[in-house]
């Protein structure tokens, strides 16, 4: 019979001092996201997650979008199709508007920043409606790094310095009303595109530039076919790690406390990692030939941050909340 079958497997497991699950025994984790296995996040999340869960989870990344496209894996997550994801406060503002507010302009000021406000109480409700409406648990938060302004132009065709030196210009932003909005706020003439296309876009000349954290501009290889990087660091991107909460419910205490451990921990060694490159990767940005410099940021922020609170994304968000923000930061 099954049962008595399954305790002769345990048994034999036992007697080769085995004490994890065996290969078919241990739950699916499989992963979906748009970044490359070289991505900072992708790296992070293979060599530090996946062991870490490994006595009872088989983690199993498909990157560069090869499983969900982009923008799906939280419906996927949703109907028990996907396990986990690198999800974005974008994609999540798609059902509940007020995550809106994670993605504005000028809001978050650097990493800390990010990791205060996510693990404060004013993050619960946040929270607890993905977990409830969405059965998706977010588990931390991962440093993307801040978005730049990258264009095919050399410097001397257009030089940026103000938001309306981006008048006209064709931004591939990615694909959701959130993103589309911070292009318009920026100036730019925004379009919506996966980021798996956004090179051909770029080499064709489909578009005239992107947004992305250098880190993402070297890893994409964005220098071979752009000329201009303007440090607006309009946005200080973050990325929440997703987890199906039907699989977090399935999990015993300890494996629940690995696994949130484990998620802390890859966070953590993929902002480090991260933000050293940004560091690093100007020089190298420079010897491929990129201009980099910084444009009016002032005139940027007031500008983006002028165009948020007028809109209907600030209705949406709870009164007093981007006080207590602001509050955590600097
Ligand atoms: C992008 O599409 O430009 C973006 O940077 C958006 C982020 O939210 C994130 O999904 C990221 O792409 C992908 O992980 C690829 O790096």
């Amino acid at each position: 019979t099954f049962v008595a079958t399954a305790a002769a497997l345990a048994v034999s497991a036992s007697t080769l001092g085995g004490t994890a699950a065996s290969a078919a025994d241990k739950i699916k984790l499989r992963l979906s996201a748009p970044a490359s296995a070289t991505d900072q996040r992708a790296v992070a999340m293979t060599e530090v997650f996946g062991p870490a869960v490994a006595d009872f989870a088989e983690f199993e990344p498909h990157w560069n979008a090869t499983l969900f496209k982009q923008g799906t894996e939280l419906e996927a997550i949703a109907r028990d199709n996907l396990e986990m994801s690198i999800t974005s406060a974008q994609e999540l503002a798609v059902f509940f508007p007020e995550f809106s507010i994670f993605t504005a302009g000028y809001v978050h000021q650097d990493a800390a920043h990010q990791v205060a406000v996510f693990n404060n109480e004013l993050m619960d409700a946040f929270k607890q409606k993905v977990e409830d409406e969405l059965g998706v648990k977010l588990l931390s938060v991962m440093y993307l790094g801040r978005r730049q302004v990258n264009l095919r132009q050399s410097k001397d065709e257009l030089t940026v310095k103000t938001p309306e030196d981006l008048a006209g210009v064709n931004l591939r932003m990615p694909g959701t009303d959130a993103w589309q909005f911070l292009g318009k706020a920026l100036g730019a003439n925004p379009t919506p595109m996966a980021f798996t296309e956004v090179y051909t876009a770029l080499q064709t000349g489909a578009v005239d530039g992107q947004d992305n954290p250098l880190p993402t501009v070297v890893d994409a290889k964005f220098y071979e076919v752009t000329n201009q990087i303007i440090l607006t660091s309009h946005l200080v991107d973050l990325n929440y790690i997703a987890l199906s909460k039907k699989v977090w419910d399935s999990l015993t205490p300890d494996q629940q406390a690995a696994v949130q451990k484990a998620a802390d921990d890859a966070a953590e060694a993929g902002r480090q990692a991260q933000l050293k490159k940004e560091e690093d990767l100007v020089s190298f940005l420079q010897e491929q030939g990129m201009e980099i410099y910084e444009p009016d940021v002032a005139a940027f922020r007031d500008r983006v941050q002028g165009m948020y609170l007028e809109s209907d994304y600030a209705a949406n968000w709870p009164d007093g909340l981007l006080e207590k923000i602001n509050a955590l930061g600097n």
